[in-house]
């Protein structure tokens, strides 16, 4: 089984969710830096895995290790699916909550349906393989709780918002959460035990 992999991210929390979930797995995950890559490569694909697949290209380029991107966000059935791939550029750093409750202010109850979905991409010298995972939710009428990041404060599983949870209690049930244990199966299936 495979011990080691780099994480292709300029975003610390997804590095550092990555960490939490894969490590009781056995997997170490470095961060582009400390493998000596510092990319920032465009992500102009119209997809989640396209883009994911951006990012790990780029740094498996740079480092020639096992390597993984993380492409991810956030769809709000009432805006058609919007953030979605631009959930990152949707609003400036920090506004992303507040201009997304502004937005959604006069969405009833029952429309405010939304997901969270994550493709990781992985890339060796022989394969590549996408994995993805989804997270059903509603968003709330207000920002709630300090843990997480991004849009954890608006989006509730429940009667909680994700930024409610602890860390522990969100990957169990996150897009990433699901993705990343995805992705488990399938090196464990490839590289065996
Ligand atoms: P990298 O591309 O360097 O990995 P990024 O933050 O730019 O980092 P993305 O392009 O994938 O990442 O954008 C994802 C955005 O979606 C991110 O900035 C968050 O605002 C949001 N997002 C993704 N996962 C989330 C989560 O678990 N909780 C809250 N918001 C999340």
């Amino acid at each position: 089984m495979i011990t080691k992999l780099v994480m292709a991210t300029n975003n610390a929390n997804k590095l550092r969710e990555a960490r939490e979930i894969l490590a009781p797995l056995g997997i170490e995950v470095l961060s582009q830096r400390e493998a000596g890559a510092n990319c920032d490569p465009e992500e102009n694909g119209s997809t989640f895995a396209e883009n994911a697949l951006i990012k790990a290209r780029a740094v498996y380029e740079a480092v020639k290790l096992p390597t993984i991107a993380d492409d991810s966000g956030l769809c709000v059935a009432a805006l058609d699916g919007r953030p979605g791939v631009y959930s990152a550029r949707y609003a400036p750093e920090g506004q992303h909550c507040a201009k997304l409750l502004e937005e959604m202010k006069d969405v009833p109850d029952d429309r405010r349906t939304a997901s969270f979905e994550c493709s990781i991409a992985y890339i060796d010298d022989k394969e590549i393989k996408v994995v993805g995972g989804g997270c059903i939710g509603h968003i709330g009428y207000e920002q709630r709780g300090t843990n997480g990041f991004g849009y954890d404060p608006v989006f509730m599983v429940g009667d909680r918002t994700m930024a409610e949870l602890t860390a522990d209690e969100k990957n169990e049930i996150s897009h990433r959460g699901a993705a990343l244990r995805g992705l488990y199966k399938y090196l464990k299936e490839r590289f065996g035990e």
